[in-house]
């Protein structure tokens, strides 16, 4: 999958390469693009913002500026996602769908906002990762490529997809490993008998 990101902050996406996600970029399975909305500005001080007509507190992106980075990137085929307070919850339903994609391009939107007019031309879905207020779209941006990465095929092992996915939520069970005593607590007998361990995915031979 080909997921090109624009931002205003393209260091934030560094945490990206940690863990399974970072493996799944090594391994060709993500193409992460990081494209700088600033690169696009055409102003000798690098200004990307401006005061909003009609007054009000704070700075509107400038859409020119969007409208060039998202250029540098469009191809036919591709969804347009703008990360927004105001868009529709993302839930495992709207990921799984996501994943299905070949080309996702995200708008990472940021406490001014940005002019109306380009979100209307470019965006194809608006989406928000939860009812709570962040200082802008970068960290719902990384929310949703790892969420949507699980279902990449090679990413994850597919029984785990299965396993740990929001459906199959209520299934989850407490896990035990060693020490065998902690704290003065016992791992649950039930656990360490010959027949339980038998039946455990992880010493299965
Ligand atoms: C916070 C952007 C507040 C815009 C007049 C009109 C992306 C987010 C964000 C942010 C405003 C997500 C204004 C859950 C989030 C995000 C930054 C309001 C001011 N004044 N999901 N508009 N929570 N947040 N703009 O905050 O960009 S997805």
């Amino acid at each position: 999958m080909q997921i090109d990101i624009l931002t205003l902050f393209p260091e934030m996406f560094d945490a990206l390469n940690q863990s399974i996600i970072g493996r799944a970029i090594g391994n060709n399975l993500i193409n992460i693009n990081l494209i700088n909305i600033r690169d696009f500005s055409k102003d000798k001080h690098k200004k990307v913002d401006d005061t909003p007509y009609g007054g009000g507190a704070g700075m509107v992106i400038r859409p020119d500026v969007v409208y060039d980075a998202f250029s540098s990137v469009k191809k036919e085929g591709a969804k347009t996602i703008y990360l927004s307070p105001q868009g529709n919850v993302l839930n495992q339903n709207k990921v799984k769908q996501l994943s299905k994609e070949t080309h996702l391009i995200l708008l990472c939107g940021h406490y001014e906002g940005i002019d109306q007019r380009v979100l209307d031309e470019i965006v194809d879905e608006e989406i928000s990762i939860g009812d709570y207020v962040l200082t802008g779209g970068e960290l719902p941006a990384m929310v949703l490529i790892d969420s949507v990465s699980r279902y990449i095929d090679g990413v994850i092992n597919k029984e785990s997809v299965d396993e740990e996915s929001f459906s199959n939520g209520l299934l989850e069970y407490p896990q035990y490993t060693r020490p065998e005593i902690f704290l003065n607590k016992e791992v649950p007998e039930i656990l360490k008998s010959r027949k339980s361990r038998e039946n455990s995915k992880m010493e299965k031979r």
